[in-house]
């Protein structure tokens, strides 16, 4: 029977997002593994973590997630990805074409997109719109994340934030390594770097920061991980530009560990 359909009600649509929104918080004050930042790292992590059953969420600063991936290099929307992270793309269903010998690109919108939706239908949630600004510490490491709405940091208002905790946080802010230039500061104890604090990223130079990528994907500080970008910003390995298979590759070692360890 044709019916006429039921007229949607205002308050009710504001309704489910409140109560729907506010089931996902409380689901995740308490979480095996935090991730810090939205980028490829932080989502690569995140889906081989949520894969193997984890309780893992991720806070992203702004509205989209995705970090330094969409523009591919200067806002070309391609990147370069090497032969030895293939797999890792090939795991996600996203596709690449070879363009010389150990160099294959890949569309960056279909890229990114692809690792978001994956990661987020593999179990990882995901906030966006939250910063995290600093951690939760006991006096021998890391315990939790301190958050706040970005809009509030942006304007600068004076509003305390909420904190949760974590058996294990993952730095994969990129270049600005924020929880642990945060931890750094702030907690007492050394960073398991050479000189106990942030050596500080380094020049391009592609061939040796995908190597450091993944050689300094690891934990350092007790309960704090690093990944990405900024696990060579941590360690002080160069920069690397727009080719990203150190970053899929990192992710998925920082996943690896958690899963043996946790
Ligand atoms: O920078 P980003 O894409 O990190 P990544 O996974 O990948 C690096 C590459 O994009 C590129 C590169 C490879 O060639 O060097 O730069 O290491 O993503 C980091 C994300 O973290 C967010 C930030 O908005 C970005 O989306 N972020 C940074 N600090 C915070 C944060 C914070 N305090 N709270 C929440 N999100």
């Amino acid at each position: 029977m044709e019916g006429k359909s039921m007229e949607l009600n205002e308050v009710v649509i504001t309704r489910a997002i409140i109560d729907r929104y506010y089931e996902k918080l409380i689901n995740n004050l308490e979480t095996d593994v935090a991730i810090v930042g939205g980028g490829p790292s932080g989502l690569v992590a995140g889906y081989y973590l949520a894969k193997a059953g984890k309780k893992v969420v991720l806070y992203e600063r702004k509205l989209s997630i995705g970090g330094g991936m969409w523009g591919g290099g200067m806002m070309f929307n391609e990147i370069v990805v090497q032969k030895d992270a293939l797999h890792v793309l090939d795991e996600f269903g996203i596709r690449y074409v070879e363009y010389r010998e150990n160099y294959y690109t890949s569309d960056s919108v279909e890229a990114i997109s692809t690792l978001i939706s994956k990661a987020v239908k593999a179990g990882l949630t995901i906030f966006n719109c939250i910063s995290v600004e600093d951690v939760v510490m006991r006096p021998d490491r890391v315990t939790g994340l301190v958050l706040n709405w970005s809009p509030v940091e942006m304007a600068g208002l004076h509003i305390d934030p909420l904190a949760v905790g974590s058996k294990v946080v993952i730095d994969a802010t990129g270049h600005a390594t924020e929880v642990v230039a945060v931890v750094q500061k702030k907690v007492p104890g050394k960073l398991r770097t050479e000189t106990g604090k942030i050596e500080g990223e380094k020049s391009m130079w592609a061939d040796n920061a995908e190597q450091l990528t993944l050689k300094n994907t690891r934990e350092v500080f007790p309960g704090l991980y690093v990944a990405g970008m900024s696990a060579n910003a941590t360690f002080g390995g160069p920069r690397m530009g727009p080719i990203f298979g150190g970053m899929l590759l990192s992710g998925e070692k920082v996943a690896k560990e958690l899963l043996e360890k946790l």
